[in-house]
């Protein structure tokens, strides 16, 4: 089993600066050490060349840094489809989550019906006329359905990248209205946390992972580190209360590990300025761990 790493140190899709700096949170967490033991060669590629651009923000359009994110998303997508057609698993280090647009632009061409797992407090299925912010980051799961600007939703060249019915929501409780009718309209499965709460994650990742088996070729897992309680994440740019615990996080990592659905993933909007003592990098690197079986025994 090979791994790739890809950082991804884009902060464009909103507006707290230091989340361009996860990767280098991450990899000073000690991610290579950590996960050496899982696999049998791992290459980390460096970072996508985002550079530090002047922020230019385009509010006619009501998509902030358009031009540049779509740049920047088309270098990534290049970089993941390459690393799954050498066989590798690509595992992308984030920068905001507006780097899942180019992530799954450059996976999903390899497989029919590609499931997705958006770990989240947010469900970031925002267009330009839905999104209170403006922020990128709050839309890349609609973009990958098809609906957005052009810019976005053609990169790498076909639309869309991911069906509805294919799409599971874990650990929402915070989403705007226009997602939330997007959500009805499409019929997108979401766990929020009062499912989680009700059910206990246990249930909620069986449920989750005979649904994605019987459906899906392949299964793309999007770690939003907001998804987890900001008790145990606190290094993210939008914390919100309540969230999902440190051991409900690693139980579905393990859970998903033990099911073998996963074939890509990405960790993202580690923002270790706004972190203490880079306990969020640290989580992040801890989950990969267990995701990629890490055992104690
Ligand atoms: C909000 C926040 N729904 C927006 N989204 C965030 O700006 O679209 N996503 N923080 O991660
Ligand atoms: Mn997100
Ligand atoms: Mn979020
Ligand atoms: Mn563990």
């Amino acid at each position: 089993r090979k791994l790739s790493i890809i950082g991804m140190p884009m902060d464009l899709g909103q507006m707290r600066r230091g989340v361009d700096m996860g990767p280098s949170a991450i990899r000073y967490a000690g991610i290579n050490e950590r996960l050496k033991p899982l696999f049998d060669e791992i290459h980390d590629w460096g970072d996508i060349p985002v550079g530090r651009p002047e922020v230019v923000i385009d509010k006619e359009s009501n998509l902030r840094n358009l031009d540049l994110v779509a740049e920047k998303s088309t270098l990534l997508a290049e970089k993941v489809d390459e690393v799954v057609q050498s066989g590798a698993f690509p595992l992308v280090l984030g920068g905001d989550h507006s780097i899942a647009i180019g992530t799954l632009a450059g996976v999903s061409k390899h497989y029919k019906d590609l499931g997705v797992i958006w770990y989240d407090a947010h469900g970031d299925l925002n267009t330009a006329e839905t999104s209170p912010s403006g922020n990128i980051h709050g839309m890349p799961l609609a973009v990958s359905i098809g609906l957005g600007h052009p810019l976005l939703t053609e990169i790498g060249g076909y639309n869309p990248k991911v069906k509805p019915e294919n799409i599971i929501i874990i650990g929402a409780r915070s989403l705007d209205d226009g997602e939330k009718e997007l959500i009805k309209e499409k019929g997108i499965k979401v766990y929020t946390m009062h499912e989680i709460d009700r059910l206990g994650m246990a249930k909620v990742m069986e449920e989750t992972i005979t649904y994605l088996k019987a459906n899906t070729d392949g299964v793309h897992l999007s770690l939003d580190l907001d998804g987890l309680d900001p008790s145990d994440a606190p290094g993210v740019g939008t914390p919100v209360i309540g969230g999902i615990s440190y051991r409900e996080s690693h139980l579905a990592m393990e859970m998903l590990e033990e099911a073998g659905i996963i074939t890509s993933a990405e960790f993202v909007e580690v923002n270790p300025i706004l972190d203490e003592k880079n306990k969020t990098a640290i989580c992040a690197v801890e989950l990969m761990g267990s995701l990629f079986g890490e055992k104690l025994l």
